[in-house]
């Protein structure tokens, strides 16, 4: 017994200073704080504030006897974890939120009354919760999918959310059809797979069912869905929104965010390999980011057009599967929005932030875009599903950071305490309660008349001209990619009927295309077009659709990674460091033991990363350090090679010396431009600053 008893008092020795400092966050709302005697730590206590003596036994009958059922610590700490869990997001569970601020600098008053968008230099804080959507919480951050982009504005005049996509367009036009997009992309409820892909029979099943998609379905197929990092992602609104001024009049808005670093994606394969090397490479590259103070920046801008404009365009902006191009509206910007504070706590904050595009200030209305309207039930729905109660809103990240006030009360998990007497209005016997203001939320005065019905408009028939500007729009590399992801997907798709459905769809948007994915999927026989329920418009080609043409040339934001190893030479390490940080890229060194290489001058050099744990798909260019004697012993450790081969077959910059050539010659990796000479840094961190398109035909057959 007393054996016993000595052993449990050692493991408590064991426990080791805790120097995190969230400790006082956590315990801060049960009020004052036990103090142990004579320690630094607050003292570990119950929730209901009783402080424990001992954290690693339960209370037992004997030593080596049963559990009692009396201990109440012990079923206070597993009944606590065993609802640790709330439900997922049905869609965008897997998500990064941070903390940052809007600031305006332009004010659209003649258009608008809400603050937000009228006072200049503001700072408003910002909730930025940037999610994939099909799969769990859990899964991967790089799929092939759209990324949700959800902004909390706190504002002086109530929370405004603006929950948008980095795809200016949608799947489905009406808000009924939404189950059923989701049922089809989520994995199979048979066999419960896969997980987070488009990749499957049910996905294109419905989707060549449903031709108002394909315009969407141009963007999902090509680069926008395989972001390189958030930091380098557009948002969009996507529906039209109202502004309302002072005056009661309205004007139609479209909202964008554009990223600062400027718009980047990753190659098909490297993205499949990021998945294995990194599951959190995206989050982790947030973190880092805003760790290392380089703040993600976004402009913010608006699309402003009245009913009359709306009239003259070739398609109906009430439509979500449409878009209006920048040459048709130009942009306006009118602020920025900079994220800058991680959250102290994922669940707290990232799982328990509830979105809602109802929530909007006045000033600010919706359309009648059907999706928008079916979406303005469904987020307050689900909060209530997910968050198990109508006082979601009290949750410090949902809360208005303005006063608010009025009669709700009661509910599950109420946090205020509202005094006195009167929880109704209009009333006699208060003064100080709540009253309605006049100059609150007003909905714009329209008129709507018209014959009710389950009635899909005119104006919302044609489905594949945008789909085609789309495609026409883009470089020559991208339409090779978005032909090669659609003969990836559908080759993974078991029915022939809808392979051939889909080609058949592809048809009308545009015969190169059909005729790439067709040969492709191994089709001897072009399959037949289904009938379009609208002729296809030409319509002019929008440069900004593209995503290559919307990467900046600079090393802002990107990573290089330099590969050494035992003989490597110092001083050429140290130049390239130098220049590739200079010019504002992240470096990191790899070598085949984390705990570093030692260099020709004998001095050793930590690594940051060990080879087989660090390939180079996690990075934007490579450069190759080595001794002969080194490259040699690493052409057969099938790691290095891979690093160097996957460098050059991603289109990467590549810098190298004599034993790193070494290396890509044993590796048969090719020579072009983007592949340089140690002793050319310009050349190389010029080279980095992009991909090397003009390869990739040498690098795999595209379709
Ligand atoms: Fe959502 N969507 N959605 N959605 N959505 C949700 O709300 C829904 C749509 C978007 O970071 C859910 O809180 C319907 C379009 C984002 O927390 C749910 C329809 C766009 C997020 C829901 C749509 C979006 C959601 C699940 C068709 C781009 C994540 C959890 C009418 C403009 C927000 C939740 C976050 C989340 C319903 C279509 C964007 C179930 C019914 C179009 C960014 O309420």
């Amino acid at each position: 017994m007393s054996k016993e008893k000595a052993t449990s008092t050692s493991n408590k020795n064991k426990q080791g200073k805790n120097t995190d400092s969230n400790t006082d966050a956590s315990v801060a709302a049960g009020g004052e704080l036990h103090q142990l005697a004579g320690g630094a730590h607050p003292a570990l206590t119950t929730n209901q504030g009783v402080v424990l003596s001992d954290n690693q036994n339960s209370l037992r009958a004997n030593a080596r006897g049963p559990t009692l059922l009396e201990d109440f610590i012990l079923r206070e700490k597993i009944t606590h974890f065993d609802h640790e869990r709330i439900p997922e997001r049905i869609v965008h569970a897997r998500a990064t939120g941070v903390h940052g601020y809007f600031e305006l600098t332009a004010s659209l008053k003649k258009y608008t009354s809400a603050k937000i968008l009228t006072e200049v230099g503001e700072k408003t804080p910002v909730f930025t919760r940037i999610s994939t959507v099909a799969g769990g919480a859990g899964s991967v951050d790089t799929p092939r999918d759209v990324r949700g982009f959800a902004v909390k504005f706190y504002t002086k005049e109530g929370n405004w959310d603006l929950v948008g996509n980095n795809v200016p367009v949608f799947f489905i036009q009406d808000a009924i059809k939404f189950p059923d997009l989701i049922h089809a992309v989520k994995m199979e409820p048979d066999r419960g797979f896969p997980q987070s892909a488009t990749a499957h029979d049910t996905f294109w099943d419905f989707i060549s069912l449903t031709p108002e998609s394909m315009h969407m379905v141009m963007w999902i197929m090509s680069d926008r869905t395989l972001p390189r990092s958030l930091r380098m992602i557009e948002g969009f609104g996507v529906h039209s929104f109202r502004l309302i001024n002072e005056a009661g009049e309205t004007t139609f808005v479209k909202f964008h965010w554009r990223p600062k670093l400027g718009l980047q994606s990753t190659i098909w394969d490297e993205t499949v390999k990021i998945s294995g090397a990194d599951q959190d490479f995206h989050r982790r590259d947030m973190f880092d980011a805003i760790a290392a103070g380089n703040f993600p920046e976004w402009e913010f801008s608006v699309q402003l057009f009245t009913q009359r404009d709306a009239d003259r365009f070739p398609f109906d902006h009430l439509d979500a599967t449409k878009l209006i191009s920048e040459e048709l509206v130009p942009l306006q910007v009118i602020g920025r929005m900079v994220l800058d504070r991680w959250p102290n706590n994922f669940f707290a904050e990232t799982e328990q932030v509830a979105y809602c595009p109802s929530h909007v200030v006045p000033g600010i209305d919706f359309s009648n875009d059907p999706l928008l309207q079916g979406r303005l039930f469904s987020y307050l729905d689900t909060q209530l599903s997910r968050l198990g109660s109508a006082n979601f809103h009290q949750i410090p990240v949902n809360a208005p950071k303005c006063p608010f006030a009025n009669h709700q009360r009661d509910g599950h998990m109420q946090m205020a305490q509202p005094a006195g007497r009167v929880a109704y209005e209009p009333n006699s016997l208060s003064e100080n309660s709540p009253r309605e203001t006049p100059k609150g939320f007003h909905s714009a005065a329209v008129t709507e008349t018209g014959e009710k019905g389950r009635i899909r408009a005119e104006s919302f028939a044609d489905h594949y001209s945008q789909a085609r500007q789309f495609y026409l729009s883009q470089t020559t590399y991208e339409q090779a990619h978005i032909a090669s992801a659609l003969v990836f997907e559908l080759s993974k798709v078991e029915h022939l009927h809808i392979r051939e459905a889909m080609v058949g769809h592809l048809r009308h948007i545009e015969k190169d295309l059909a005729q790439r994915v067709a040969a492709g999927l191994g089709f001897d026989k072009m399959p037949d077009a289904p009938v379009a329920a609208a002729p296809v418009q030409k319509m002019a080609p929008s440069p900004a659709l593209q995503t290559i043409g919307k990467m900046k040339d600079t090393l802002m934001g990107r990573a290089i990674g330099i590969l050494i190893a035992d003989g490597s030479d110092g001083a050429v390490i140290k130049k390239i460091k130098k220049a590739a940080t200079d010019a504002g890229a992240s470096v990191k060194i790899i070598a085949p033991k984390v705990g570093g290489a030692k260099l020709a001058d004998g001095t050793m050099l930590a690594a940051d990363g060990q080879l087989a744990g660090t390939p180079s798909v996690l990075f934007d260019a490579v450069a190759i350090i080595l001794s002969d004697e080194s490259a040699k012993a690493l052409s057969v450790e099938s790691a290095a090679i891979d690093f160097v081969r996957d460098a050059f077959a991603h289109l990467k910059a590549i810098a190298a010396d004599q034993g790193g050539q070494a290396l890509l010659k044993r590796a048969h990796v090719g020579q072009d431009a983007g592949v340089v000479d140690t002793s050319d840094i310009d050349a190389f961190i010029t080279a980095a600053k992009t991909r090397q398109w003009d390869r990739e035909k040498s690098v795999r057959a595209l379709a």
